[in-house]
């Protein structure tokens, strides 16, 4: 059976209980339940290779890059320097391989639960990680991301949560403790981001997670991004740190340009409007903030 699925030849996900979104599915490559989760991997007729686990959408070769250059650019523009990187989650490596466009960076940590997760994306998806797991400045360690920064207290300029949703399996990386672990595993300066889920179907799981956030920094900013493989479409990431970031903004365009960077979906003007919300999303954000200091 496929997840959440009728027929063999399909791959879907149930996004809520009214509402499924399904690709039609040319040939199965892995179908396997692993330690800690279903795992899925299949080439689609539309979407090229998609990977699902427990029923929900990773990826698609087609938008990927939507995803992941939202994930990182802005993280890692916002920091004048990024030297080393941490991220949870991501064992596809996508998200590493964006990070390292960035000249600036010596060092970047994929901390992934799930290694036969990176088996597959090895095998299966070398059009998302585009051999990042071999560059001499990847560091992969499988484990729980809460276990590794409980020991790498101050190290890292940038922190990035590529993890799956804020309900269901993923929720140990949404909690105030892993939250507050993350915070305190940046160095002076330093910049958290997250995907933290679909406005338009959890505004109660992103308003909780914009509450944490903003007991933990001075600075936390939501932005939004289009990824059609995802519940809705509609994206959301939050950038959180002690630095200025809406000053920090300012420096999108010039950084983009001297670190080279080359894009699909980020542009720096883009990176700037993502933080410009619908004003039911506006409604979250200040409720979740208000009476918090700003
Ligand atoms: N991380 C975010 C996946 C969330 C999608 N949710 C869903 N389909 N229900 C993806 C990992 C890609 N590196």
């Amino acid at each position: 059976m496929s997840s959440g699925g009728r027929r063999d030849d399909w791959l879907s996900e149930r996004q809520t209980e009214g509402v499924e979104l399904s690709f039609r599915v040319r040939r199965w490559l892995v179908r396997k339940t692993t330690a800690y989760q279903r795992l899925e991997l299949a080439e689609t007729h539309d979407l090229g290779r998609v990977m699902a686990l427990d029923g929900r959408v990773m990826l698609s070769e087609r938008d990927e890059a939507f995803y992941h250059e939202m994930l990182v650019h802005p993280a890692l523009l916002a920091h004048p320097s990024p030297r080393r990187i941490l991220i949870v989650g991501g064992g596809d490596g996508g998200t590493m391989r964006e990070v390292l466009r960035h000249p600036t960076v010596r060092e970047v940590w994929l901390v992934e639960i799930d290694g036969e997760v990176i088996a597959a994306a090895k095998e299966h998806l070398p059009s998302v990680h585009r051999g990042s797991f071999f560059d001499p400045r990847a560091r992969v360690e499988i484990a729980p991301g809460e276990e590794f920064i409980a020991t790498h207290g101050g190290e890292f300029d940038v922190v990035i949560v590529d993890s799956t949703d804020p309900v269901g399996p993923g929720e140990a990386l949404f909690t105030e403790e892993f939250l507050r672990g993350a915070r305190d595993a940046l160095a002076e300066g330093g910049v958290f981001a997250m995907q933290a889920g679909t406005p338009f179907y959890w505004s109660e799981e992103l308003a909780q997670i914009l509450r944490t956030l903003g007991k933990l920094f001075f600075n936390v900013r939501l932005y939004l991004g289009y990824v059609p493989v995802y519940p809705s479409g509609m994206w959301a990431y939050v950038l959180a740190s002690e630095r200025d970031l809406l000053a920090e903004e300012e420096n999108f365009a010039r950084r983009y340009a001297e670190r080279g960077l080359e894009t699909v979906y980020f542009t720096p003007a883009l990176g700037r409007a993502a933080f410009v919300l619908p004003r039911f999303v506006e409604e979250i954000v200040e409720r979740a903030l208000k009476a918090q200091p700003a």
